[in-house]
């Protein structure tokens, strides 16, 4: 049998690859590793206890319907990393604001975490796979100081680490501190993340494309003959409607996920701070591609709100480059484009 490594020994092996102090980072994912153990427990069964459907504030800072499982999931989180003592701040999808944290006996955190608690939740309630998506930032302003605005406003190449943990069929945590993409698979017999998925390498192509086909009247010209083509290669469209969920997908069997700019969201839905970055962090490490669909490189967007918003096409790099050359090929003055 081979031997079990777990997340904490994985960390501890590859101090080497995490450039500030191991056991910073190691206090930091054990952390967010905790709050995903409590939060798959919640997920597993949400059906049986009260935390199914609508919360009663119905609705986030992007607008979007929140259900009771997020705001559990979102909890969590916080508390966890508020123990941390390594966490100065925190951005969530849940928060209209950021969050400070205070040391813990007068030490401040030298980490902020950006993250959706628990993205895709609107299919919670019909039993399809959800995740949280992180990404975790050294902060800029002084150690001294409480945490500012500026800490997060950082673009995704200033990442020190990113990752999700996707609940599915089973419980996987996949991370990157910028030497490659690893991904540890919860042992629930032991409650540890176990080494699963060594140096995970994204397929350079792949036969699936992931959209929501229902938009596609509503795409710009470029993006449509793009998806046309997809479907004259005879690729296989996978859409959950659960971001991290088409990206595992992807990162492991080679795709595209799209999600360009409509009429209703004319900057893109997917938000830039911690959806579309820490995502692309992982997949480029991986050996995959991410830019917007102006064709420029997601991580290097400049940020300027917690919950801006971006277009997105991440994944093989293949794929992501026939993307780009569509858009080049097909893409009209914005002044007509709308009588396509
Ligand atoms: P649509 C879930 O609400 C989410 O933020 C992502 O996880 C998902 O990829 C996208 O929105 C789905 O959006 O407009 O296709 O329902």
């Amino acid at each position: 049998m081979n031997q079990i490594v777990t997340l904490d020994e994985f960390i501890i092996r590859r101090q080497n690859d995490f450039q500030y102090a191991t056991g910073e980072l190691t206090g930091l994912l054990r952390d967010i590793g905790v709050a995903a153990k409590i939060i798959n427990r919640e997920v597993n069964k949400a059906g049986l206890l009260n935390i199914l459907g609508t919360a009663q504030t119905s609705s986030n800072a992007s607008g979007d319907t929140v259900q009771k499982l997020d705001l559990y999931a979102n909890e969590k989180l916080i508390d966890c990393l508020k123990n941390s003592g390594e966490c100065c701040g925190i951005a969530s999808e849940e928060n209209e604001d950021f969050i400070p944290i205070e040391g813990i006996t007068g030490k401040q955190g030298k980490y902020i975490v950006v993250f959706d608690p628990l993205d895709g939740s609107s299919n919670i309630d019909v039993n399809v796979s959800v995740g949280t998506i992180f990404g975790i930032y050294r902060r800029k302003s002084k150690a001294t100081a409480t945490v500012e605005l500026n800490d997060f406003l950082q673009t995704g190449a200033e990442l020190v680490a990113a990752g999700y943990v996707l609940y599915g069929t089973s419980t996987l945590l996949v991370y990157s501190t910028g030497n490659g993409v690893n991904g540890f698979t919860l042992d629930p017999t032991i409650g540890e993340f176990c080494l699963s998925h060594q140096n995970i390498q994204i397929p350079k192509r792949g036969n699936y494309y992931s959209v929501n086909q229902g938009y596609y009247l509503k795409f710009d010209v470029e993006m449509r003959r793009y998806i046309d083509n997809c479907c004259d290669e005879n690729l296989r469209l996978r859409y959950i409607g659960s971001m991290v969920s088409d990206i595992h997908r992807i990162l492991f069997q080679g795709g595209i996920f799209l999600y360009p700019n409509t009429r209703k969201y004319p900057l893109g839905k997917l938000r830039l701070l911690y959806e579309c970055n820490p995502l692309s962090f992982i997949v480029e490490q991986a050996g995959g591609k991410a830019m917007n669909c102006q064709l420029k490189r997601i991580l290097d967007l400049p940020i300027s709100q917690l919950h801006q918003k971006a277009t997105i096409a991440i994944g093989s790099p293949a794929m992501v480059d026939d993307m780009k050359t569509f858009v080049e090929r097909y893409s009209l003055p914005a002044s007509i484009n709308e009588h396509v």
